[in-house]
């Protein structure tokens, strides 16, 4: 799903546990992100309203390493902040230097059902912090003027409709 689309803007639901349903979806998941490609992908962003998400932050050409994060939580920020430019899959093509708090623990379900916390700093707790956005309905472009804001989506708004224009 790319902006705008209403659904992109939903809560999403939270899971009561881990079974192999989700496990499937998890890994149908990674699989999209790896071929986008992109660092992190919440289900919302393929139209699945659960508090799912993927991430591999790992180099290219290193090892993979993949994290399942089921209803994340974070459980603590720190005042500090770092800005990284972001991109988005729901967002093809448009980029913007955001900033958030540097660090963060998050608390998560893991691929086995097993409750895990973890402690993220750079790009890790960036995309962290960007994928539960999503579960809450909020993209990055929430964070810059009102102006910017609105000449990405009319930005978004016009490759949507010369797609459509190519499929009609
Ligand atoms: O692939 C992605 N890159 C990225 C870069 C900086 C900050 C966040 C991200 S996440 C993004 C993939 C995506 O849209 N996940 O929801
Ligand atoms: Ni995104």
């Amino acid at each position: 799903m790319t902006e705008p689309d209403p659904i992109l803007r939903k809560k999403c639901e939270p899971l009561e546990g881990v079974n192999d349903h989700l496990r499937n979806l998890m890994n149908d998941m990674l699989e999209t992100m790896y071929e986008a490609p992109g660092i992190g992908l919440a289900a919302i962003q393929i139209g699945v309203l659960k508090r799912v998400v993927v991430i591999d932050v790992s180099k290219k050409e290193g090892e993979k390493s993949p994290l399942f994060l089921v209803n994340p939580e974070i459980v603590y920020k720190s005042n500090e902040t770092s800005t990284y430019e972001e991109g988005c899959l729901s967002l093809p093509g448009q980029f913007a230097e955001i900033e958030r708090p540097a660090e963060c623990k998050v608390e998560y379900l893991d691929f086995n059902g097993k409750k895990k916390q973890l402690d993220a700093k750079g790009l890790l707790s960036t995309c962290i912090q960007h994928e539960i956005d999503h579960l809450n309905g909020v993209l990055f472009i929430d964070y810059l003027s009102k102006l910017k804001k609105s000449m990405i989506i009319k930005k978004l708004k016009k490759q949507k409709q010369s797609v459509e224009r190519i499929v009609v």
